[in-house]
C-alpha cells in the first residue's frame, strides 16, 4: 500500500508541480470549476528565459524564413509522434506548419526552439498559438501548445518540462493564463478522452503497409468493394467554400458550436484563417441551397500525411483528418459521404476522426473502423468539475 502510495506520489514529478487538475482531486467535485491559479501583474512574470542545460541555447524560430522553416520540417520529420509500433511518423508539411502557426494575433515569440551552441543545430521546439476558447458560458482567452518535440537522441534528460516551461512563461507575458493541448499519453489530468476512427479510402495500400489487415473472411476484392464510393458527391449545391462565405460559415459554425461544452470562440477572421481552403492543408465545403442561395451546411478537413517506415514500395501515407462539420439542412452522414467522396477524389489513402461532437453518428454507418490510439484533451491552469463525454467537446486541436 505505502510503496503503491509513493509510486503514486512520483509518477509525474513535473506535472505535479503544475496548476493543472490532479489524479488525487479527480474524485473530489467540491473544488470550485475555472481558474486553478489567479493571475500575476504582467511585470511579476519572470523577465528571463529559463535555464537550458549549458551546452543549448533559446532560439525564437521566424518560421516565415524558409531556412529556420525547413529546420522545424526536418526536426519533427525525423522526431515526431509515431505510432505504438513505430510504423509511421506524423509528417506535417511546411504549409501546413506556417498555416498552424500563424492564425490571427500570433506570437513569433511563442515559436520556441532549442540549439546545440556550437553547431546551432536545431534539437528541440514547442509552440502556442493564441485563441478564445469558450468553456461553459465564459470565453476564455487561451494558448493552444503543439508540436512539442525532442530530438530522439535527447530524450529522457527532463528537457521537456523546461520547454513546457519557458512557453508558459512567454505566454503569461502577454496576460494569457491558460492553454489547451492535447497528448496520446495520459498525463493529469484530462478532460476527456476520444478514440480515432479510420475511414478506408485505399485499403489495398492500407493493408499493404500495415495500417490495416484484411478482415476475417475477407479477400482483396471484397474489401476493395466494400470501401468503393461513388464518383461523384451527391448533395445538389455542395461546393468549396469561398471568402464570400466567410460570414455564413462563421454564423453557422458558431451556433453549432455553441452547445458543446468545451469549443473555440471563432469570429470571422478565424474563419477566414482557419477554414478557408488552402491547397494541401485544409478543405473546406459549403452547401449552397440551389433555390434560396443561402449556405445551409459545411464541412472541413485537414491533411496530415504519415511517412511510412521502413517499408520498400511506399514512402508515404496521404490522411485527411475531419475539422469542423455543421450539418443544418443536409443530413449529416450525407454531407461526411461527400466529404469522403471529394477525399477519395482527391487521393487520400485514409480518411480519421475522432469520435468527439455529434461524430457518432456517422463513424459506424460511414464505415469508420475504432483504431488503437487515443486521444487525451488537456486544459492548464482551468478545472472542470467532472470529465466530459468526447460528444460535448467541440474543439478540434491540429
Ligand atoms: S502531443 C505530442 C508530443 N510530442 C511527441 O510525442 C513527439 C515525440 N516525443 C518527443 O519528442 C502534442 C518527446 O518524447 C517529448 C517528451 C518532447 C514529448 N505533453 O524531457 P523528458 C503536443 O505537442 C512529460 C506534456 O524527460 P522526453 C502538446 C512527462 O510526463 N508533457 O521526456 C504538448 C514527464 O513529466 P512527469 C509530456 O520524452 C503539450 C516529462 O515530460 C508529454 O525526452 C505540452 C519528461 O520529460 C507531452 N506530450 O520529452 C504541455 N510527453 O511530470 C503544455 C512527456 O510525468 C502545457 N511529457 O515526470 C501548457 C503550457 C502553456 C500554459 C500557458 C498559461
Amino acid at each position: 500500500r505505502i510503496q503503491e502510495a509513493l509510486a503514486v506520489e512520483s509518477r509525474h514529478r513535473f506535472w505535479e508541480t503544475q496548476p493543472v487538475g490532479q489524479f488525487k482531486d479527480a474524485r473530489d467535485g467540491s473544488l470550485p470549476e475555472g481558474p486553478i491559479e489567479p493571475p500575476i501583474p504582467v511585470s511579476a512574470v519572470k523577465q528571463e528565459p529559463y535555464n537550458l542545460p549549458a551546452l543549448y541555447e533559446w532560439t525564437t524560430c521566424d518560421i516565415d524564413d524558409d531556412q529556420t522553416c525547413a529546420e522545424v520540417y526536418n526536426l519533427l520529420t525525423n522526431n515526431y509522434v509515431e505510432d505504438d509500433e513505430n510504423m509511421f511518423r506524423f509528417n506535417y508539411s511546411k504549409e501546413f506548419l506556417r498555416w498552424a502557426l500563424r492564425p490571427p494575433g500570433y506570437f513569433k515569440a511563442w515559436h520556441i526552439g532549442v540549439r546545440v551552441k556550437a553547431t546551432k543545430k536545431l534539437v528541440a521546439f514547442i509552440t502556442g498559438v493564441p485563441a478564445r476558447i469558450r468553456v461553459r458560458d465564459e470565453a476564455v482567452r487561451m494558448a493552444e501548445v503543439n508540436f512539442l518535440c525532442v530530438h530522439k537522441k535527447l530524450r529522457s534528460k527532463r528537457l521537456a518540462p523546461v520547454m513546457i516551461k519557458e512557453v508558459t512563461r512567454r505566454v503569461h507575458l502577454e496576460n494569457i493564463w491558460q492553454a489547451a493541448y492535447t497528448a496520446g499519453v495520459v498525463l493529469p489530468t484530462p478532460i476527456t478522452t476520444c478514440r480515432y476512427w479510420h475511414r478506408s479510402l485505399n485499403p489495398k495500400k492500407l493493408i499493404d503497409v500495415g495500417f490495416s489487415r484484411l478482415g476475417a473472411r475477407m479477400t482483396m476484392s471484397r474489401t476493395i468493394r466494400l470501401y468503393k464510393l461513388p464518383e461523384a458527391t451527391v448533395t445538389p449545391g455542395f461546393r468549396k467554400m469561398e471568402l464570400r462565405d466567410v460570414a455564413a460559415v462563421t454564423r453557422l459554425l458558431r451556433d453549432y458550436l455553441s452547445q458543446f461544452v468545451v469549443a473555440p470562440d471563432f469570429d470571422e477572421n478565424d474563419v477566414e484563417h482557419w477554414l478557408l481552403p488552402l491547397e494541401n492543408v485544409v478543405d473546406s465545403f459549403v452547401v449552397e441551397s440551389p433555390e434560396t442561395h443561402e449556405v445551409t451546411d459545411f464541412c472541413s478537413f485537414y491533411s496530415l500525411p504519415s511517412s511510412i517506415l521502413n517499408n520498400p514500395n511506399y514512402s508515404g501515407l496521404k490522411a485527411a483528418y475531419s475539422y469542423y462539420n455543421v450539418a443544418m439542412r443536409t443530413p449529416l452522414l450525407q454531407l461526411m459521404n461527400d466529404a469522403l467522396i471529394v477525399a477519395k477524389q482527391k487521393d487520400y489513402d485514409v480518411f480519421n476522426a475522432l469520435d468527439l461532437m455529434h461524430n457518432e453518428v456517422f463513424l459506424k454507418e460511414l464505415k469508420f473502423g475504432p483504431g488503437d490510439g487515443q486521444l487525451h484533451y488537456y486544459l492548464y491552469n482551468y478545472r472542470l468539475r467532472s470529465a466530459l463525454q468526447p460528444s460535448e467537446l467541440g474543439l478540434v486541436l491540429l
